[in-house]
């Protein structure tokens, strides 16, 4: 992939750097964040690596993640930075804990260089290397700034780590490029037996807690091919006695695993209540679904994220039969759009 000569200049001009890395904070965001930062640092720059936002249970088996620096972005000092670097996020509240985009600008920061593969992008920054073609944002930077060869082992690794997440270790959204690149990591000392075993070979006792009760309460719409599940998490908590990490794991595996792999049933969402509505989160069969679901948002009024089989957003809607009345009305048009079932 070829970057503009504008970005090519920006990057050179600026000596110091800001890396903000979207939510949620998944492997890819932590991955490319800490691949990214080893990659300015070795090319003389100052860069800081911040999150908004907590880290998940992820992180505690990957490499370096201490070194992102948990901060309340919406108070950050931009003016510290020639330039801010944004990864994996295509919406501007993606990097902030705020609610919409218009309450977060940078500070003000003019240089803004977002690096994303996501196709509902906003396009929010003034400089941009994006490739909806990519698996990762990972990939987007090994294909682009991030040189391969001077990768430590731990940096491999971590690269490593952003493929195999947006890729379910390579079962969908990939292409020989991304195998290509794989390839060269493990070249260069990528522990990929480590992160296949702690990604889909460690689960714990209350993921089998919170994938038991979500299983049996799962609903099917078979006419129009979708499930869903409305969480509860303060109540969920409390019944089957787990924390929010433990919530998050076990739901996180219902999604990547389960979601997507009912016959007939091509799309699925949960809707978590929040404090104010609900976080809707979807997975569409990539084998089946042939509708871009980031469009779900948009069509609902709010800023769709993610994919074409996997994202979320945040609807202010607090009472979950109307939110499943809108959903389905959304649905309706989208199936019939792009001639599903
Ligand atoms: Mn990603």
């Amino acid at each position: 992939m070829k970057i503009s000569r504008k970005v090519k200049k920006i990057l050179s001009e600026s000596e110091s750097v800001v890396i903000l890395i979207s939510r949620p904070i998944d492997l890819d965001c932590m991955g490319s964040g800490l691949g990214l930062r080893g990659q300015l640092i070795k090319e003389g720059k100052m860069v800081d690596l911040v999150s908004a936002f907590d880290l998940p249970v992820l992180a505690e088996v990957l490499p370096q993640t201490s070194l992102i620096e948990k901060k309340n972005v919406s108070k950050l000092d931009f003016d510290k930075y020639d330039l801010v670097i944004t990864l994996d996020g295509g919406n501007a509240r993606q990097f902030a804990d705020v609610a919409s985009d218009s309450d977060f600008n940078f500070g003000g920061a003019l240089n803004i260089l977002n690096i994303d593969h996501h196709l509902g992008s906003m396009h929010f920054a003034k400089y941009e290397i994006w490739d909806p073609k990519a698996s990762s944002t990972s990939e987007v930077l090994l294909s682009t700034l991030i040189d391969i060869d001077l990768l430590s082992k731990d940096e491999a690794t971590l690269l490593y780590a952003g493929l195999l997440g947006d890729t379910g270790n390579f079962k969908y959204n990939f292409s020989a490029k991304t195998l290509q690149l794989a390839s060269k990591l493990i070249d260069k000392g990528a522990d990929f037996k480590v992160l296949v075993n702690q990604y889909f070979y460690s689960n714990q006792k209350s993921d089998f807690k919170i994938l038991s009760r979500a299983m049996d309460r799962t609903k099917f719409n078979d006419k129009l091919g979708y499930s869903y599940l409305v969480v509860n998490e303060k109540l969920w908590k409390k019944e089957l006695n787990v924390k929010h990490k433990e919530m998050e794991s076990g739901l996180y595996l219902y999604k990547n695993i389960f979601l997507r792999s009912i016959d007939g049933i091509n799309i699925g969402f949960i809707l978590v209540k929040t404090g104010k509505g609900f976080y809707v989160q979807f997975r569409g069969n990539s084998y089946h679904n042939k509708i871009p679901l980031f469009q779900i948002g948009s069509s609902m009024g709010v800023i769709g994220q993610g994919h074409a089989n996997a994202g979320g957003f945040i609807v202010e809607e607090s009472d979950a039969e109307v939110l499943l009345e809108k959903l389905e009305k959304v649905l309706v048009k989208l199936v019939q759009k792009y001639n599903q079932l």
